[in-house]
């Protein structure tokens, strides 16, 4: 039997995971969906073929005897609730990132699902199912390039909307890093610092682009993440990891190599639809194979939070300039 979903918001990432859920993964059928924009959820609905109901609101669609397993693919702001609902209603729920947009929500989220007893929550954090940084991960934990001592990375969009604000820097694009790099040395970030170089003439003039994000780890590990939502040639992320006695860099996504005009080169990406296609494909199917087996793995809940307590130490640093510490506390043993 499939697992039935529930998609709430049918935006750029909802459709897509519409598509996959319904065309491309194995064990589940989109049965609901709903958006504050209810036209847009019945056009996805008869655009793609789907014998779903469109529900008034998120909550009706949580509550909805058919649903077993809910996608939130909203904005933001919305998540938490949604979030808690799905929990208090006893259901599993995948939820895009970010978990919360404040640390505070993500503890609640927390805090209602250690209640229930037992994990409900995946959140979408695609990048640790990516092979490339899979591949990364095991070059580091093999000891081949010794103890990571410093990481040099960006993460780079071609351009973003008017309604990107400087802080989505952080909590919309940077929030990739602070999961994965984590997940990638397996520890704790404890300061971060925010500097901002020459402004690009290519932002709109509210944003402040680029800027470049200094973290310390526990461990002592240095981290320069660029992010730079503008850089107009590209959708471009990077990695390199500097070790005691080599270095490790996230590989390129493959792509064919042209010798032609008298040029030698390789197309860059445009967006992330397509750098992670295959990341989403992963994540989506481990959470079905996940809820069909009862046991909800992935990044959770803490890991949702630990991004969003580093996130909000990021944004106090944009603001004062300073050296900004990261206070994470300690993980409950629901999260082991
Ligand atoms: P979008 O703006 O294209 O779509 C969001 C949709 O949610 C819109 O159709 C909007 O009407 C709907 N919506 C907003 N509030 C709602 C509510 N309360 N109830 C029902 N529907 C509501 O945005 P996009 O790019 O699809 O992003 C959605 C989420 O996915 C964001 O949290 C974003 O950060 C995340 N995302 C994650 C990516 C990843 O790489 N993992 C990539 C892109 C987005
Ligand atoms: C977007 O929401 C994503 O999650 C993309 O992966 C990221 O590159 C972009 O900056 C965000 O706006």
């Amino acid at each position: 039997m499939s697992l039935k979903l529930g998609v709430i918001g049918t935006g750029a990432i909802g459709q897509d995971h519409i598509r996959r859920c319904s065309q491309a993964l194995l064990g589940s059928q989109v049965v609901a969906v709903t958006d504050i924009n209810l036209e847009s959820a019945a056009k996805v609905v008869g655009d793609l073929g789907l014998g779903a109901e469109v529900y008034p609101d998120g909550r009706a669609l949580i509550q909805a005897a058919e649903v077993e397993a809910v996608l939130v693919t909203s904005w933001g702001p919305s998540h938490e609730e949604f979030v808690l609902a799905a929990i208090a209603a006893g259901k599993p729920v995948f939820c895009e990132k970010p978990l919360a947009v404040t640390a505070a929500g993500c503890r609640r989220i927390v805090e209602a699902e250690i209640a229930h007893g037992k994990r409900l929550v995946q959140v979408g954090f695609m990048r640790p199912y990516d092979a490339g940084y899979q591949a990364l991960k095991a070059v580091i934990d093999s000891g081949r390039i010794g103890e990571p001592l410093m990481l040099h990375c960006a993460h780079r969009n071609p351009r973003v909307g008017e309604n990107y604000k400087t802080d989505m820097a952080i909590t919309d694009t940077l929030i990739h890093e602070l999961d994965v790099l984590r997940w990638l040395l397996a520890d704790d970030y404890v300061s971060v610092q925010v500097l901002f170089p020459r402004k690009t003439s290519k932002a709109l003039a509210h944003l402040r682009d680029p800027q470049i994000v200094l973290l310390e780890t526990a461990r002592g590990t240095r981290i320069d993440v660029e992010v730079f939502v503008n850089c107009q040639y590209g959708y471009d992320i990077q990695c390199e990891v500097v070790g005691e006695s080599g270095i490790a860099r996230l590989p390129e996504p493959s792509q064919v190599q042209l010798r032609s005009e008298a040029k030698l080169s390789n197309a860059i990406l445009m967006d992330w639809k397509e750098r992670f296609i295959a990341a989403y494909d992963v994540e989506l199917q481990a959470f079905i194979d996940g809820v069909r087996a009862g046991q909800v793995g992935g990044p959770s809940a803490w890991d949702g939070f630990a991004a969003a307590v580093a996130a909000d130490a990021c944004i106090e640093a944009q603001n004062s300039g300073q050296i900004v510490r990261i206070e994470l506390p300690q993980r409950p043993g629901f999260y082991a």
